[in-house]
């Protein structure tokens, strides 16, 4: 549970990007290098389908680190 916590606490706070990437790597767990849906709720099981795809700024299906830094910096409360 600890990458869920330290997900939704820097999801809350607001993240650095070194941090942003410090978490990429952490949830990325097929080092495939982009973040699937199912890893995302492999750690945040709150995370809506709906949620991911307007994250999914290109619409690839999976986050690049970009797209997860500027989605994690655009939620400063995840209870919201
Ligand atoms: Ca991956």
């Amino acid at each position: 549970m600890s990458q869920l916590t330290t997900f939704l606490a820097a999801a809350a706070t607001g993240l650095t990007a070194q941090a942003a990437a410090a978490d990429f790597n952490a949830l990325d767990a097929d080092r495939s290098g982009t973040l699937s849906f199912a890893e995302i709720q492999a750690a945040a099981p709150v995370v809506t389908a709906e949620e991911f795809a307007a994250a999914d700024a290109d619409g690839s299906g999976e986050l690049s680190p970009a797209e997860f830094d500027a989605w994690v910096a655009s939620k400063p409360d995840p209870n919201s």
